[in-house]
């Protein structure tokens, strides 16, 4: 039996045409949808693509799905991503769960449309249930995390496997506990706005529409 990630992934690959470039995120969503690109490409749909994460670009190659780099003058036709919360009222979105925000992010508004995959779990009334990651500069990054706690957050410094974990950008990332998020907009603002914030895991406008896996089935709602 197909899991919802799966179910999602499948529905998500219908959107993607043929002759199109296109972003591909990370996480475990957007590998189940890797796979299934793979067969596509294999079966004779010709795409290209950019990747946000060096995991998912290992991935996407394994599978046969041609990667370029970051287009410099053209849009990228559709965008496709994981998310580690969605709040539907707003279309706001929390990510970086995985420590690929930044590039995400940039991958994200590169794309004419830009879509998430997620199971219904990941639904929520606010955002704030799941830590929002940000991505800070190594030098001096406890007073980041100084600057972060003066906005009411509880930051963490996330591990890796050996001590701090590094991101792709060569950065830290600090889990940082806000409680839920009244404003998602003006808490991205505020901590863009600290001298160290490389970027936030606070999507704020930038989501066209979400495929949601759930017990019924996959459905998609567009903003
Ligand atoms: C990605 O999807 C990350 O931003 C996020 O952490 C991750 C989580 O989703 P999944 O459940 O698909 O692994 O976009």
């Amino acid at each position: 039996m197909k899991s919802q990630k799966q179910q999602a992934a499948e529905e998500t690959l219908k959107l993607v045409k043929d002759g199109t470039k296109i972003g591909i995120g990370s996480g475990s969503t957007v590998n189940e949808f890797i796979v299934l690109l793979g067969e596509a490409v294999k079966d004779g749909l010709q795409i290209q693509a950019v990747t946000a994460s060096q995991q998912s670009k290992r991935l996407a190659k394994q599978h046969g799905i041609p990667i370029i780099d970051f287009p410099e003058h053209e849009k990228l036709s559709i965008v496709i991503d994981g998310a580690d919360e969605v709040e539907l009222s707003s279309f706001q979105a929390l990510k970086g769960g995985g420590g690929s925000l930044v590039r995400e992010k940039l991958v994200a508004a590169a794309g004419e449309t830009f879509v998430l995959m997620v199971d219904e779990h990941k639904i929520v009334q606010q955002l704030g249930h799941f830590t929002l990651p940000v991505e800070v500069i190594p030098f001096g990054w406890q007073k980041t995390a100084e600057r972060i706690k003066q906005l009411g957050g509880k930051p963490q410094m996330r591990k890796g496997e050996e001590g701090f974990f590094i991101s792709d950008n060569h950065n830290y990332i600090l889990d940082c506990d806000f409680g839920l998020i009244k404003d998602p907009n003006a808490l991205h603002q505020s901590l863009k706005q600290l001298v160290g914030v490389v970027e936030t895991g606070l999507f704020i406008d930038m989501v066209d529409g979400v495929y949601v896996a759930g017990g019924t089935g996959v459905r998609y709602i567009q903003r």
